[in-house]
């Protein structure tokens, strides 16, 4: 029998991280249709998360991404945070944009070109010192487009050096979060497509190299959840990186596109101690609100991941083993349904107004004016987005 008590409580010790470029506008390579009262800098970009933990109370953290939210001084924008009721969560490098790497950059042919990269990394590291996150997220847009055009074990042997000398720089309680994706934009060879070269390489690093699933970076038809339960058995699931996609990497709303997914992945969170503060699993989320207004879809997203949280929750955990044990097909997978077919907005509405919040966290958004503040009040200045 489920204790909802501890459900409750669960649901309102749950973290979810906000990345600060999904507050700016976004597209994709064929427009960024830019929208009103968007971020001008990296201190707008946080009065906005502010906005969606107002709403939810579960958003407390937000994710940066250099150079995208370079400031002049970190511990300042660190304590702009805190006085919003914030904290700086994960540090996303980016050795994506710069012409230099074109080829690649940690793992580029020119020598050069990856001690440019490895010195953007170890930047990161030092930017975490001010900000105080626990985190590195590192995403290598890195690969090939042509059979011929490079040495594939070379390019490992590159990538494995760069991320040893990431990993040594690391401080006692920091994290380098490895981050896999299957294509795009290279198109032929991704230099870490897939959780099986992330984690090997994390294997090989130590415990403070962990591997981050991005629920949009893999072949349609994966079984995301059977890679979450592998890692969370081997203490390797550093965290997510949530968004949902119908075809690649759409970055859309998280469960958007496919919620049972998303309850299918946090039943195997829940199943394998994910959800316990103490395991360091980071939900974060990663994603691109190309046509839609950035900070309720935001909310919205949050809200997603908390219902897949309660259903999964709710899962009849000794009944569920009974079954299994049992080798009972249809009542365990019906102990499963019965859970995911559980309506969890009340219980989630009746969780929030015990925080002291509305219980609907969309309508607390519409009513709190921000939208309508920030379109007016947000005029000149260079709106941020993704410099690309
Ligand atoms: C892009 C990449 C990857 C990364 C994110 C932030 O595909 O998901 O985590 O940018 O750098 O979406
Ligand atoms: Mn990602």
């Amino acid at each position: 029998m489920t204790d909802l008590s501890a459900v409750r409580a669960a649901l309102k010790s749950q973290r979810i991280e906000t990345p600060s470029w999904a507050y700016g506008n976004s597209g994709t390579r064929f427009k960024v249709f830019r929208q009103e009262g968007v971020p001008r800098d990296p201190y707008e970009k946080l009065d906005d998360a502010a906005q969606v933990h107002a709403a939810t109370g579960v958003a407390p953290v937000v994710a940066l991404h250099i150079p995208w939210d370079r400031v002049d001084d970190y511990a300042a924008l660190r304590a702009y945070a805190e006085d919003r009721g914030l904290t700086l969560g994960a540090i996303n490098s980016n050795v994506f944009q710069d012409d230099d790497y074109k080829l690649g950059s940690v793992t580029n042919p020119d020598p050069a070109v990856r001690r440019k990269a490895l010195g953007h990394l170890l930047d990161c590291v030092d930017i975490m010192d001010a900000t105080g996150s626990r985190d590195l997220k590192l995403w290598f847009s890195d690969g090939t487009n042509y059979p011929g055009q490079d040495d594939i074990a070379a390019r490992q042997d590159r990538l494995a050096e760069a991320l040893e000398a990431v990993y040594r720089r690391l401080g006692d309680d920091q994290r380098m979060l490895l981050e896999y994706k299957l294509f795009e934009p290279a198109f032929y060879t991704t230099d870490v497509p897939d959780w099986g070269t992330s984690y090997a390489h994390c294997l090989k690093l130590g415990p403070k190299a962990q591997v981050v699933v991005d629920t949009g970076h893999h072949a349609p038809g994966t079984n995301i959840e059977f890679i979450v339960a592998f890692l969370l058995r081997e203490a390797k699931l550093g965290g997510f990186d949530f968004n949902s996609r119908f075809y690649a990497d759409d970055d859309l709303m998280v469960g958007a596109a496919d919620p049972f997914q998303l309850f299918r992945i946090m039943h195997e969170v829940v199943r394998g101690g994910g959800l316990r503060p103490e395991t360091g699993v980071a939900f974060m989320l990663d994603q691109c609100h190309n046509i839609e207004a950035k900070i309720p879809a935001i909310i919205r997203s949050v809200m997603n991941v908390q219902e897949a949280t309660a259903k999964a929750l709710l899962v009849d955990a000794d009944a569920l083993a009974a079954a299994q044990s049992a080798g009972d097909v249809l009542e365990a997978n019906a102990v499963l349904m019965d859970a995911y077919n559980t309506d969890v907005r009340p219980l989630l509405a009746s969780v929030r107004e015990e925080l002291g919040l509305h219980p609907d966290p969309m309508a607390a958004y519409r009513a709190s004016g921000w939208q309508q503040q920030i379109t007016t009040g947000r005029v000149g200045g260079e709106q941020a987005g993704w410099g690309a």
